[in-house]
């Protein structure tokens, strides 16, 4: 009977899939069998229009599909789940069910713009995730709707911080069209307190105490937009993921949650120490709100299966929050269930008309190329750039990452530098954060510059060694890899702790053979000497010498690198694409959507739970906060 109430809802007053002349199981079996009999007479092609009126008559409206051949495909799984239901069949029927069409992406912190962001503190691979995950979420909804025969138009909006003082981005404006879409908006809420709208950009540890006020505020610009409720909320982040919960649970929406990354996995002793911690990053309002998210969502999306469960060596990111103790707070004794059949591994992609294989002649943007050589070799030295490689005929080892600390960027310049066998083989070129350390605000970001530029000084690395600020241009980011892929280079990635690592997938899109941190996403998205290699940047020794070998090996067999090559991209075909993505993605809406329905009373308790620890603990926690006032 609840399935029947699934397939039997309306849109806009539109009935779907069926209408009232169906009003039991019995009753749908029968016509479904007359209405199989009544459309394999019919070629496949056949548009629905054609035999609607026919299918209305026997009480089934638009959504089952754009043809014939559609429309009988998906009468027949309802046959057969009605007659004998199994898992694989049911997961293959919800995710054809129109059933999601209006989709809220909640992002709060951070500068989240299109352009001029990447690199802005806590504006990293989150932002480029999303804008990626819109725009292929837009294409499968488009196609799932036309195959759903359905006229519809979807509606997606990421929604965001409005930040007033927006130092030239686009961060102050309310909606923003995303650019390659047509309908997906960027929807900015600002956040607001009892001392009016917060003006400026705050770090992502001190957003707590407004997140209340701005799911309320953000609840009711989204309907306002949307004319309605959504269909389904995805948060991001910690931040994000509260205010998905606290909308999801308020409208009655099927949420998804997204971490990206867990800061207590990243930060080692978090949860015991978490006194120490707490003054700057409050981790105990992130923990309690890192534990209300996932118990609250529908499902969560994972992009690697030691996020969940860790490997046989290191503690999965959501297994930590099993179990564990914030000593005079409070003790967690079952946080969450790695087995839940809630967690699912969707792995993000990289877009790939920007990440291409170097090999890809045709589609290279070799209009850049000059301006790539310029910050790669000009000799003068400027805010932009320092340090020179003189031998230009050496491959580049390269790296970007935003320059915190647990990205590492100033080990694998130390690693470098001691490595006699690698410097003679390779020059090194990092993009990072920012070269004048009067630019930088970010406490963490400071003290890697002013360990860079100590680093260049004492290994005499000039010659060798060339340091590139934030790079924004993602186009031109691209080429760059190609370029170095070019010089028969390589990608590293040597962070202390890498969730997930979008620029390894990056780099092994371009064709670049990549060494990535064991610690973390990147020891699953490479296999270890096959299709990259993973390196350990707490052996930084080891590490070189892995890279050395790597590069000696090339110079005696080019076709070594080659090789390496086209493992990294087999790998990334295999598993780390958008389409995939997506595809899975609007699958799960749906087979979830379907689940929280049924389930519903079954949760009925885990939610007055977690009511009571949001109001109880959270509230609590977050007065221990200072609201940042503007200057
Ligand atoms: N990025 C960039 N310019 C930079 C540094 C990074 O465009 O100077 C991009 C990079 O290409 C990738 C993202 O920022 O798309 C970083 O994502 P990742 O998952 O590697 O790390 P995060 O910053 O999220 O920790
Ligand atoms: C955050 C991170 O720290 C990265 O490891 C991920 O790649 C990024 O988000 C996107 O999920």
């Amino acid at each position: 009977m609840k399935l029947l109430k699934i397939v039997s809802f309306s849109l806009c007053s539109q009935p779907l899939m069926l209408n009232d002349r169906i009003q039991s199981i019995s009753r749908l079996q029968i016509q479904l069998s007359k209405a199989e009999d009544h459309i394999s007479k019919l070629s496949q092609e056949t548009p629905f229009s054609e035999f609607e009126y026919a299918l209305q008559g026997m009480g089934f409206e638009k959504g089952w599909g754009d043809t014939a051949g559609r429309v009988l495909e998906m009468m027949h799984l309802l046959s057969d789940i009605l007659q004998a239901p199994d898992p694989s069949s049911l997961e293959k029927f919800l995710g054809m069910v129109p059933m999601v069409f209006n989709v809220v992406i909640l992002s709060p912190h951070g500068y989240f713009g299109q352009a001029n962001v990447l690199g802005l503190p806590d504006t990293g691979g989150q932002v480029v995730y999303i804008l990626d995950q819109v725009r292929a979420l837009e294409t499968e909804m488009l196609l799932r709707i036309k195959r759903q025969g359905l006229d519809i138009s979807p509606s997606i909006l990421i929604v965001t911080r409005l930040i007033p003082d927006a130092k030239g981005t686009t961060c102050n404006q309310r909606l923003e069209r995303v650019s390659g879409t047509e309908h997906t908006h960027i929807l900015r809420v600002p956040f607001r307190s009892e001392k009016g709208i917060l003006r400026k950009w705050i770090s992502r540890f001190d957003v707590w105490p407004y997140l209340e006020n701005y799911a309320q505020d953000a609840a009711s610009e989204i309907v306002g937009e949307l004319q309605g409720v959504p269909d389904f909320i995805i948060g991001n982040y910690s931040d994000g993921n509260l205010v998905a919960s606290l909308m999801a649970h308020r409208m009655g929406v099927t949420q998804c949650t997204i971490a990206h990354a867990l800061e207590k996995t990243k930060y080692p002793d978090s949860d015991i120490y978490w006194k120490d911690f707490d003054n700057k990053y409050h981790f105990s309002c992130q923990f309690t709100a890192d534990l209300i998210a996932m118990n609250n969502a529908d499902f969560i999306i994972t992009s690697t299966y030691q996020e969940i469960a860790g490997t046989k060596n290191t503690v999965g990111q959501y297994e930590s929050h099993g179990a564990f103790t914030l000593p005079g707070l409070y003790r967690v004794v079952h946080g969450i269930d790695v087995f839940d059949p809630k967690f699912n591994i969707v792995s993000p992609g990289a877009d790939m008309t920007i990440y291409f294989p170097y090999s890809e002649e045709t589609r290279r943007l070799t209009a850049l190329h000059g301006s790539i050589e310029e910050m790669l070799y000009s000799p003068d030295q400027t805010d932009e750039h320092v340090g020179t490689l003189s031998d230009r005929s050496k491959p580049i080892l390269f790296s970007m990452a935003r320059l915190d600390k647990v990205k590492n960027i100033s080990g694998l310049v130390e690693m470098y530098s001691k490595n006699t066998k690698l410097r003679e083989l390779v020059n090194l070129v990092v993009i990072a954060g920012n070269i004048d350390v009067n630019k930088s605000k970010d406490r963490e970001e400071i003290v890697e510059i002013e360990k860079m530029h100590n680093l260049m000084k004492n290994y005499k690395l000039d010659g060798q060694f060339r340091w590139i600020t934030a790079q924004t241009n993602r186009a031109r980011n691209g080429e760059l890899y190609r370029y170095i892929a070019d010089t028969r280079g390589a990608f590293a990635q040597p962070a202390f702790y890498e969730a997930f690592g979008l620029t390894v997938v990056e780099a092994m899109t371009c064709g670049l053979p990549t060494f990535a941190t064991c610690h973390g996403g990147p020891a699953e998205i490479i296999e270890h000497g096959l299709s990259g290699f993973h390196i350990d940047p707490y052996h930084p020794e080891q590490a070189g010498n892995i890279m050395a070998d790597f590069f000696e090996r090339c110079k005696e067999d080019p076709n070594h690198w080659k090789k390496v090559s086209d493992a990294g991209l087999q790998r990334i075909y295999e598993r780390y694409t958008w389409k995939i993505y997506s595809e899975r993605l609007m699958t799960l809406a749906g087979v979830y959507g379907f689940w929280k329905y049924v389930s519903k009373l079954e949760r009925r308790e885990t939610r007055r739970y977690l009511e009571m620890f949001y109001i109880l603990k959270f509230r609590d926690l977050v007065k221990t906060v200072p609201s940042t006032a503007d200057d």
